[in-house]
């Protein structure tokens, strides 16, 4: 079965944020930022703003669209909730100093805290990305209405800590039935608080509540979720099913094995992929995009390298 072209077909070729629109006409590289002590990947690597700063122009160079910065980590192990003075204090000089540095990047915030994504916003951020879909905290919605940012609403249960473990990663037969039953909920709420249908982009939680088996499902029946009419975003990038099927432990090691996802993800009609390793996943992409006949995404033409 082919299924890009159905995928193509439904897939929205816009996504609308608080200070543009973001064509979709080809892979979406949103690179992560994580000024945390404690993530699972790279907890601690960006511990200044002149680091995460630093990272993020390399990011941008490696090619990527959007640059998604977070300060708190949902960690399957031991994830700590942060407060929101702290949350605050790790990520908004960072989003200032991006878009001081580079005043075209996409910026995007990482949050379930509106007290946190509206200080973003302020600094220079365009899309708010909630892993919580508006669950954690209602006043997003108004929030994201309000100032028509661009909005990934993920599938998720639980909170802050414990959304990345199993504790509540019960599914019937189907489980991309339930998780698009969930998210047509949040949907809904969003609806309802005025975000536009062109703010919204919608991601399956990869390991959030998820089991490798529901995670492995979530990505074989993205068009479901592509059916829903939204731009769907992946976030597989290092995690732990990539891990248990290449036997890398590392999740540094794990690059490969999350180009195999992103890439089946890609022809399933996921368009905007978050990712730590920006350079490997932007190639992998757009030569699997230019190979399923959509032309490559940065040039009309498909550029040949010597
Ligand atoms: N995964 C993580 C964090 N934010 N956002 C979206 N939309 N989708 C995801 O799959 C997703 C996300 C967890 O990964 P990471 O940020 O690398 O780790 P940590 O939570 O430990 O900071």
């Amino acid at each position: 079965m082919n299924r890009m072209p159905d995928a193509r077909a439904a897939a929205p070729r816009v996504w609308s944020h608080a200070t543009g629109v973001l064509s979709l006409n080809g892979p979406v590289v949103m690179a992560i930022l994580n000024v945390t002590p404690d993530s699972f990947s790279d907890g601690g690597r960006l511990p200044t703003p002149g680091a995460a700063i630093d990272h993020a122009r390399a990011s941008v160079s490696d090619g990527a669209d959007i640059l998604d910065v977070g300060g708190e980590s949902t960690r399957p192990q031991g994830a700590r909730p942060v407060t929101v003075d702290e949350e605050l204090r790790r990520t908004i000089p960072v989003v200032e100093g991006i878009h001081a540095a580079l005043p075209d990047a996409l910026i995007s915030i990482d949050t379930t805290k509106s007290e946190v994504a509206r200080a973003a916003l302020d600094a220079g951020a365009s899309i708010v990305n909630d892993v919580s879909a508006f669950r954690l905290d209602p006043r997003m919605a108004d929030l994201c209405a309000e100032r028509g940012a661009g909005v990934v609403l993920m599938h998720s249960r639980g909170d802050v800590a414990d959304m990345a473990t199993f504790e509540h990663a019960r599914y019937g037969d189907d489980v991309a039935a339930d998780v698009v039953a969930e998210l047509s909920a949040r949907v809904d709420v969003a609806l309802t608080s005025g975000v536009a249908p062109e703010q919204i982009a919608l991601d399956p939680g990869i390991g959030f509540a998820k089991r490798m088996s529901h995670s492995l499902a979530m990505l074989h029946d993205l068009p479901r979720m592509v059916a829903m009419g939204f731009p769907v975003l992946v976030g597989a990038s290092r995690k732990r099913f990539v891990g248990t099927l290449t036997g890398e432990e590392r999740p540094s090691d794990r690059v490969f094995g999350t180009l195999g996802a992103n890439v089946a993800a890609l022809d399933r009609g996921a368009r905007i992929f978050r990712v730590h390793d920006v350079r490997a996943n932007r190639q992998a992409l757009d030569v699997a995009w230019a190979v399923a006949g959509a032309g490559a995404s940065r040039s009309p033409e498909p550029v040949a390298h010597p």
